[in-house]
């Protein structure tokens, strides 16, 4: 076994948890013995018992046609070729699916959402879906990318082990989120001035690594971010929100990693004291030679650019057009650069309507394929704040936040 790998980092941070290093407040003391059970079992080869989950649904519930998605275990992830000629927004037939566990079946007439914690004022406050949808509604754009978008890369272009999904580019996607602000039901709550971080939790069944169960997932953010822009989301692109996605109240949290848009949102610890998940601190951490032993935090997210076309590529001599988009958490794409020479010769990529901050620019470039052969593709994006994507990304163990320039391979083919 690695001792980089997954498991080994939870028994690690999961003893530092134990031992009062990192605290957990949202774990009640009753879910802390179980833990501590477990941990003790987990180290004498035990298996931990699974907790009761609520009614699944399914792995994913939404088809997944295989000329539309990956699939890698319980999650899909969109294949680029899905977005060629599609508009803006990632339609959500073909947007990816992250899911720890399984989508679960959730009645909208009997969810609510319980706010609760040192950060209030007073007892806990529980919304229902309707008085939700009563509240004043917000609708803007915004991306969710996976922290480990592209993390195949790290292995097939840069020689690198990393453990997780070896996604391509494709756990990532623009819709158009409708909800309420959380600085508004914050504010309803009765938010103290004292409150730093608060900490959604969704409600899909409890997950576990390594024999540990670690409970449903959740991650803090701070209350400053919190009051920023974070939507509590009940429809995507005009639709209520699909299972998959979060039905009925998810998170979004614009520009960050795509674990803070907690889906099937149930509960929100509000605290005047700091709050961390393992979802803080064994993973979405950037561990490994060049980082401090407990990893360093990660929340925005970087810079990328993709084709809309197959991995690999079989493309006819001849004229074609390479359509893609390129995004950043920094705002705006400021320029696009595409190479169909392996890096040799860069020209640069023509933009197709605005690049929106949230978004994407989508572009487009003629390419004249003369002679048949093997291809590499490549596209480069710059951002607003003069961000560019670079030849390699630096390595961490679990393969986060690739933005480097993927050589992406196409066949050009002699005529029939
Ligand atoms: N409750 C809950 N929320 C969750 C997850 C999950 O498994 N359970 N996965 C997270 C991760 S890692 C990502 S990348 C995004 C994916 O959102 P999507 O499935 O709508 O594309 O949801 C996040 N929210
Ligand atoms: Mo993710």
């Amino acid at each position: 076994m690695s001792p980089l790998d997954e498991t080994t980092f939870d028994g690690i941070r999961l003893g530092q948890w134990l031992a009062g290093q990192a605290d957990d407040r949202g774990l009640s003391r009753r879910r802390l013995l179980q833990l501590g059970a477990v941990a003790t079992a987990a180290l004498s080869g035990a298996a931990a018992l699974p907790a009761a989950a609520p009614a699944a649904a399914g792995p994913i519930v939404k088809p997944l046609p295989p000329e539309l998605f990956y699939l890698h275990g319980t999650n899909a992830e969109m294949r680029w070729e899905a977005m060629a000629g599609q508009g803006y927004h990632t339609p959500i037939d073909r947007f990816f699916v992250r899911n720890h566990t399984a989508t679960p079946a959730i009645d909208a007439d009997t969810w609510r959402l319980e706010l609760f914690g040192t950060g209030l004022r007073g007892n806990p406050v529980s919304f229902s879906y309707r008085q939700l949808r009563r509240l004043p509604s917000t609708t803007y754009d915004a991306t969710i990318e996976c922290a480990g978008n592209g993390r195949g890369f790290y292995t097939t272009q840069q020689g690198q082990t990393v453990s997780g999904t070896p996604w391509k580019l494709g756990a990532v996607g623009v819709a158009r989120w409708r909800g309420v602000r959380l600085s508004t039901v914050l504010r309803r709550a009765g938010l103290r001035h004292d409150a730093v971080d608060v900490m959604p939790e969704g409600l899909d069944a409890e997950w576990g690594t390594g024999g540990v169960n670690l409970g449903h997932v959740r991650r803090s953010l701070p209350v400053a971010k919190a009051l920023h822009d974070v939507l509590l989301a009940y429809e995507m692109n005009g639709q209520p929100l699909p299972p998959d996605h979060g039905f009925p109240v998810r998170v979004i949290v614009p520009g960050w990693i795509g674990i803070s848009a907690i889906k099937w949102l149930g509960r929100i610890e509000v605290s005047s004291t700091p709050l961390f998940s393992p979802w803080n601190t064994q993973f979405y951490r950037l561990f490994g030679p060049g980082y401090p032993a407990e990893g360093e935090p990660i929340n925005r997210q970087v810079i990328k650019s993709a084709f809309e076309i197959p991995w690999a590529a079989a493309l006819a001599v001849g004229d074609h057009v390479l359509t893609g988009r390129s995004w950043s958490a920094n705002g705006p794409i400021r320029d696009v650069e595409i190479s169909t020479d392996g890096g040799a010769t860069w020209r640069r990529a023509n933009r197709i309507g605005p690049s929106h901050a949230g978004g994407w620019q989508r572009w487009s470039l003629p390419w004249k394929a003369v002679t048949p052969g093997e291809y590499t593709l490549r596209a480069r994006a710059t951002d607003v704040r003069g961000v560019t994507q670079p030849e390699q990304s630096p390595h961490n163990t679990l393969g986060y936040l690739f933005d480097a320039v993927v050589a992406h391979p196409v066949t050009v083919l002699a005529p029939a």
